[in-house]
């Protein structure tokens, strides 16, 4: 074991887009566990679009990241000391300490990982907190019936995949938008998603959608925004319902554009428009991990992760979230299990 702590502070408040140097790599002594703590060594952070909102002086559903602190984010890793009664030496745990190496723990928002069930990266995706957000945002707020049309934004993200893959589950066509070749091979492909738009090589979002929707979209899991969006909401069928999960699109923006300007659309179409924060579903949380997990062993829900190897690599693979560099969960690996 290194004696060494190795952390991502945050050192600016980004103006538009993200950029690595708004953080500092900062060496401290590894933390010693007091009475009830526990020490916990990394072995990969996640990477999620929220932490672009983390970083800003912006009052959200959690206090932003202060100038000079530790990168707020979810870690899987393992027990390295215990003074704790439930978590022993040895055992995987997923919690939110953040970019850094080691720290300790007192066990609040810590969850137990089994590795008999997977790999342990998967508790930070399709087993963790994007998983439960395709989950319950799909069943939940979209509510797709058997034979209905389910377009999903982000499509071959961590949350979109499972998207459409749930979707697909529910006897519904999935159909998905992505930013890629590679991207909307892997969901028609392996994802067996119904068909997919390559959002930046069409001249039309619009109407390439239109020819795999015919009869409209019944419901749309929205996790980008912007004219990804315009396009979906004038194919919208009647009584659709549109989950607003993510506007990634708009992360980077220092000014909110004004809109959106297509509701008339919700009019004629009747339907309803809903967002939603994973946090409200935490009751439910354990219904979900265990018909995700089902799903997952089944090899019905299938995933994907871009790996970056190293801790020194957090922040290009977050600035890289929004380049759309990543295929499935993006994850940083930052010690072997
Ligand atoms: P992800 O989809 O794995 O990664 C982000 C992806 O967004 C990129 O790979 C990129 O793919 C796409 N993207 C980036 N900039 C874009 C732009 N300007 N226009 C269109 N697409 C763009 O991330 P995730 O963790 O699964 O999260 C997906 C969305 O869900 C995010 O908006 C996130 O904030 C949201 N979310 C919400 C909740 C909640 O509680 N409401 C919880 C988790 C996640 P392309 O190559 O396709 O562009
Ligand atoms: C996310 C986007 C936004 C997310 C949470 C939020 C957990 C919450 C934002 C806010 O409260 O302002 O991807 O994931």
């Amino acid at each position: 074991m290194s004696n060494k702590n190795r952390q991502f502070v945050l050192v600016s408040r980004p103006e538009g887009m993200v950029r690595e140097g708004d953080f500092d790599l900062k060496d401290s002594a590894v933390p010693e566990p007091g009475p009830g703590e526990f020490l916990l060594r990394t072995v990969y952070l996640s990477v999620d679009p929220y932490m672009r909102g983390m970083m800003s002086d912006r009052k959200s559903y959690a206090e932003p990241v202060a100038i000079g602190a530790v990168m707020t984010g979810q870690v899987v890793g393992v027990v390295e000391k215990s003074n704790h009664d439930r978590f022993k030496e040895g055992e995987i745990v997923v919690a939110a300490t953040g970019w850094q190496e080691y720290s300790v723990c007192d066990g609040t928002d810590c969850r137990k990982v089994n590795p008999d069930y997977g790999p342990i990266s998967t508790s930070l995706h399709v087993l963790g907190m994007p998983g439960l957000t395709a989950y319950f945002g799909l069943l939940r707020i979209c509510q797709p019936e058997a034979g209905q049309t389910v377009v999903v934004s982000g499509a071959a993200g961590a949350v979109g995949s499972t998207v459409g893959q749930i979707a697909k589950i529910m006897d519904c066509r999935a159909v998905g938008i992505a930013g890629s070749k590679e991207k909307t091979d892997w969901i028609t492909g392996d994802l067996g998603f119904a068909a997919a738009v390559n959002y930046r090589d069409e001249s039309s979002i619009y109407r390439s959608l239109k020819q795999h929707c015919p009869d409209g979209v019944h419901a749309y899991f929205d996790n980008v925004g912007g004219p990804i969006t315009d396009a979906v909401f004038p194919l919208l069928a009647v009584g659709g319902r549109v989950a607003v999960c993510g506007q990634i699109s708009q992360y980077n923006m220092d000014e909110a554009p004004t809109g959106p300007r297509l509701l008339w659309h919700l009019i004629v179409k009747r339907a309803t428009l809903q967002g939603f924060l994973i946090f409200d579903f935490a009751k439910h949380y354990r219904e979900g991990l265990i018909q995700l997990s089902e799903w997952v062993s089944s090899g019905r829900v299938k995933y994907r992760e871009s790996i970056a190897d190293g801790f020194e690599k957090a922040p290009g693979a977050l600035v890289g979230l929004f380049q759309g560099d990543n295929i499935g969960k993006q994850l940083v690996k930052v010690s072997d299990l």
